[in-house]
């Protein structure tokens, strides 16, 4: 089905044959915009923004450029097509017919893991509504809105399933997800990480990164889904998300850049020099990783989960990129856990409860691939220097290793020592200050802030100087 802009909320589910829902939705919609003015974005309201808007699902081709002031930006719902002959492909109705339906057994819990879903989008949004005030250069600032358009789109996604599979629970739960926020001592967000602040746009890089990349690894997750609706919407979103981890990953590689440069000028290693050049020196750029690293593992989940493992059963979630594993059952087999306690000492368990370790394990693997290639840069400038993931066991909350203080190898260490040496491992309160004493905004197109280098290329073959956000 095409995407349909005539309506008020444009969608490719003919949203229009379906009058309920339809109102339901455009009673939710005023609630969403006004959200996104008392949440979003902070006073850039106004702006003429550079921005892609989804024309099609089709991941070729599936997107125009254009200028639009972000509270006019369409969002709309937008599921991959249906394929008919879908089949379950995992755990214990493999192969039969995929569901058009939420199946009543499993509404609270599908319910549940759209809720958490959804939750992530807004909150996302929540965290980075200041930093338009800092942005690097036009060609960051357009980026950055066009991440939080996207992540309002994302809500839309999730509410658009909660309205229309689940009913007046459905429609509660909607509301709700625009009155927790992030950070809020009262009404948080659901998941750990949605509720840490984000002041400057190093944290920003390493978030789209980091977080992202959870969001990427659990969208592949839930495309998996039976439920067909949930599988197909975010199909597409993973369309979209690829550009936010692309955010992240180039963000962090034009830092690393930029503080080469400044060590090549100065003739130096020493990061209090480099600081003094203007550049983020790359011993507080690991900090920054180790940080957003660990707190973006604890979104996957405790290594065995009895969740994890009646989400699989069931047909709920299953593993990122399902079709590659050849077991998709998963009864017989089991998983190696090494355990905090006994030194080394190691658990088999069920393949199933392991799932959300499992996937863990695809994300850190890709993460390391963005590791990779910044070191490429620093080793061809000639530096010893290398950045590295701390181990999955550091500075966890959840999990088996929540609590158990560890060196950044994941050696378990005593309580007194982690809190002494946690100064070199995570950003300490003058590393975060220095960060901030960098962060000004620059709004001449082309211009760029001293402690980032100019990306290669600009947005939709446009130069890096184009004007990609106007203000009035
Ligand atoms: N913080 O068996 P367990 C994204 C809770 S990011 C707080 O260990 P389970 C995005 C858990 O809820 C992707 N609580 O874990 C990125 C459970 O609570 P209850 C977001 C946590 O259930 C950037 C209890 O601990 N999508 O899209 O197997 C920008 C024990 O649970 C945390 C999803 O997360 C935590 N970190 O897995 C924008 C997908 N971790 O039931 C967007 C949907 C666990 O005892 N969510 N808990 O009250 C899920 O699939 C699962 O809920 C989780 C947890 C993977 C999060």
């Amino acid at each position: 089905m095409s995407m349909n802009y005539q309506e008020r909320i444009p969608n490719n589910v003919d949203l229009g044959s379906n009058r309920t829902l339809q109102r339901a939705l455009e009673h939710w919609q005023p609630h969403f915009l006004s959200w996104w003015q008392n949440l979003g974005p902070r006073d850039f309201q106004v702006a003429d923004v550079y921005l892609r808007t989804a024309t099609s699902v089709d991941a070729k081709g599936w997107a125009t450029y254009g200028f639009v002031r972000m509270p006019e930006y369409r969002w709309g719902i937008f599921l991959a097509d249906r394929d008919p002959n879908r089949k379950i492909g995992f755990g214990d109705s493999f192969g039969r017919d995929v569901w058009q339906q939420v199946p009543g057994e499993y509404r609270a819990i599908l319910r549940r893991l759209i809720v958490t879903q959804g939750d992530t989008e807004p909150a996302s949004v929540e965290q980075q509504r200041m930093l338009g005030h800092t942005a690097p250069s036009l060609y960051d600032l357009r980026n950055l809105f066009q991440v939080n358009v996207e992540e309002g789109r994302h809500l839309w996604a999730m509410v658009y399933l909660l309205h229309a599979y689940f009913g007046r629970d459905g429609r509660e739960e909607a509301e709700e997800l625009l009155e927790r926020h992030s950070g809020d001592a009262d009404k948080p967000r659901i998941l750990g990480t949605f509720n840490e602040p984000i002041r400057d746009w190093l944290s920003f890089f390493m978030f789209t990164y980091f977080t992202d990349r959870d969001g990427k690894f659990q969208l592949k997750s839930l495309a998996e889904s039976s439920f067909d609706p949930l599988a197909r919407t975010c199909q597409f979103m993973l369309t979209e998300e690829a550009h936010h981890m692309f955010v992240g990953d180039t963000g962090i590689n034009r830092v690393v850049r930029r503080t080469l440069e400044v060590m090549k000028e100065l003739g130096t290693e020493d990061p209090e020099t480099v600081r003094q050049g203007g550049a983020i020196d790359l011993q507080t750029v690991q900090r920054y990783l180790n940080f957003w690293f660990s707190s973006s593992l604890d979104l996957f989940g405790s290594e065995m989960s009895s969740n994890a493992a009646s989400y699989f059963a069931n047909g709920l979630k299953g593993r990122p990129d399902e079709s590659n594993y050849e077991d998709h059952i998963a009864l017989e087999q089991t998983y190696t856990l090494e355990l905090p306690v006994g030194n080394g000492k190691s658990e088999q368990i069920p393949m199933r409860n392991a799932m959300n370790e499992v996937t863990r394990g695809s994300y850190v693997r890709d993460c390391d691939l963005g590791v990779k290639r910044w070191n490429r840069l620093i080793e061809k400038a000639g530096y010893p220097f290398r950045l590295s993931l701390p181990s999955t066991r550091f500075r966890r909350n959840i999990g088996n290793w929540a609590g158990i203080p560890t060196d950044t190898a994941g050696h378990p260490i005593g309580a007194q020592e982690f809190a002494a040496r946690q100064t070199e491992w995570l950003p300490t309160e003058s590393d975060q200050a220095f960060i901030l004493s960098l962060m000004h905004g620059v709004y001449q197109p082309g211009w760029m802030a001293a402690w980032i280098a100019p990306p290669d290329r600009g947005i939709n073959n446009n130069p890096v100087e184009y004007e990609y956000v106007r203000f009035q």
